[in-house]
């Protein structure tokens, strides 16, 4: 039953075509009455991704986290794939969010920075291109109702908007939540940013974040009990644990990290309900979760055994949890140091739907319906690329990461002044880890290997060539509509001091 679930999505257009021959064959009396459902119906499988929001490596109890508890988190690994090598195209909140929905680095896919509202300007003509295919534009074409509820953080006009990249149905704040208060004219630029939309139509103002989430996950689970005869797909990003961390009055006190744990034990209770909504409904075979974060930890969460944080090209700002379940497809238990991506889950999701992939354009996510099945354990990729914004700051190649010389005048506005990692900002020479023994990119091994430094010569020419660098332009990149993409923000650089 379990594996003839996946054999059967893996068969729909086949079966659809058997369909449709039989229909020309006038079926016999027989058939017609003896076996109506000879062809047993195909059930495509419906897709909930939950998407947390700067949630560390260390920060929840399957990844080692000590005085948080994440039973519901977990339980999605456990019941089924646990990746612990899981590498996101980017180390904040934007660009990583065009990835998950593109399947594309974000050199390609337009989206390198964050996309930032300032003083002077809300960025209107920076977000998600409208010429990007997206998840739920391609499951559109496989019958598939999308709904996105949370941040979105992606833009918001010229195309940019949740229902203009594909989704059916939207829910959720614009970008990070910022609450401005009444008179705050120096917030004036971000006065929507504590404003729930639907759609494009608002529907609360000045909303308190502590209520967002019990609100964001009533809408999910409201669409999955409308949609539940599917296929449906489900974006469900979190705010949660992102700055400032507020989490809802029942949760303060029950962790043993502050309000950033009680914040994490909110979001757990969050997919506690989604994944008992998906029970109750007898959808659990039917449904692929995942598990996953945009970014790493800032300062306040945990990275476990990584170095750097959120706004570097360290582990800890690329590497982060994620978990895949899908009973009687992808089987339990399975525990990996596979190296996957968060790309991968755009061709993952076009296999078991039977959705065709855009055919015009580079995908740099891999199917990894056989390594989630635990019939393959390489890893699908065999070079993978560091960006800091628009900087080639790192390659990866199996065990070996280089990460390449750069000055500050290199880094996006985050990494400006102290806000930003500030590890490794600056360096004279490229440096060397191997992340099979030194996963915390500790011990630089550059002088003693130069014929490993020398094979990344090759890597290090197409990435700028076809992705572009900070001053290099791309063969296949999509260049953002400003100036100078790295410095869109020098006004928040030079007044933030905090560490959030
Ligand atoms: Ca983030």
């Amino acid at each position: 039953m379990k594996v003839i679930n996946f054999v059967k999505a893996s068969l729909l257009l086949p079966l659809f075509v058997l369909n449709a021959g039989c229909e020309s064959n006038a079926p016999t009396a027989e058939q017609n009455s003896a076996k109506p459902n000879q062809v047993e119906k195909v059930k495509k499988p419906n897709i909930v991704i939950i998407f947390a929001d700067d949630l560390g490596y260390g920060d929840i109890s399957s990844f080692g986290a000590e005085g948080i508890r994440t039973p519901n988190i977990d339980s999605i690994g456990k019941e089924g794939f646990i990746s612990r090598d899981f590498f996101i195209p980017a180390n904040v909140c934007s660009p990583s969010r065009a990835s998950l929905l593109t399947g594309r680095y974000p050199m390609r896919n337009g989206v390198p920075l964050a996309v930032h509202a300032n003083k002077k300007h809300r960025n209107a003509n920076y977000g998600l291109s409208a010429d990007e295919v997206t998840l739920p534009e391609m499951l559109k074409a496989s019958g598939y109702r999308s709904l996105v509820v949370g941040k979105w953080h992606l833009g918001w006009e010229q195309g940019s908007h949740p229902l203009d990249a594909g989704f059916d149905e939207h829910f959720g704040l614009i970008s990070n939540y910022h609450h401005t208060g009444k008179n705050n004219a120096r917030y004036e630029y971000m006065k929507d940013f504590d404003s729930l939309y639907r759609g494009r139509e608002k529907v609360a103002e000045n909303v308190d974040l502590r209520q967002v989430t019990k609100r964001y996950t009533d809408e999910v689970i409201d669409f999955i009990e409308r949609e539940k005869d599917g296929p449906f797909f489900v974006y469900f990003a979190h705010n949660i644990v992102h700055a400032p961390h507020r989490p809802r009055a029942e949760f303060e006190g029950t962790s043993e990290k502050g309000k950033y744990g009680d914040f994490i034990h909110e979001m757990d209770y969050s997919t506690g309900r989604v994944l008992a909504a998906l029970e109750r409904l007898g959808l659990e075979e039917d449904t692929l979760v995942i598990f996953t974060s945009d970014n790493g930890a800032n300062y306040s969460g945990d990275n476990g055994i990584l170095n750097g944080v959120k706004y570097t090209t360290m582990e800890g700002g690329h590497r982060v949890p994620a978990m895949f379940k899908w009973p009687g497809v992808i089987p339990a238990g399975q525990d990996s140091n596979t190296t996957l991506s968060s790309m991968d889950i755009f061709p993952l999701i076009a296999d078991i739907t039977g959705s065709q992939m855009p055919a015009d354009r580079v995908i740099d996510g891999k199917n990894i319906i056989g390594v989630l099945r635990g019939e393959e354990t390489e890893s699908p990729h065999k070079v993978l690329y560091y960006y800091n914004g628009t900087n080639l700051q790192a390659i990866r190649k199996g065990k070996w990461k280089l990460h390449l010389p750069r000055t500050v005048a290199d880094q996006p506005f985050w990494n400006e002044n102290e806000i930003g990692g500030r590890i490794y900002v600056e360096l004279d020479k490229p440096m060397l880890f191997n992340l099979a023994t030194d996963t915390g990119e500790r011990h630089d091994v550059a002088d003693k290997y130069p014929e490993i430094l020398a094979s990344f010569n090759q890597d290090i020419k197409y990435a700028r060539e076809v992705l572009g660098d900070v001053n290099v332009i791309g063969s296949d990149q999509r260049v953002p509509p400003m100036k100078n993409p790295q410095k869109i923000n020098r006004w928040w650089v030079k007044n933030k001091t905090s560490k959030n």
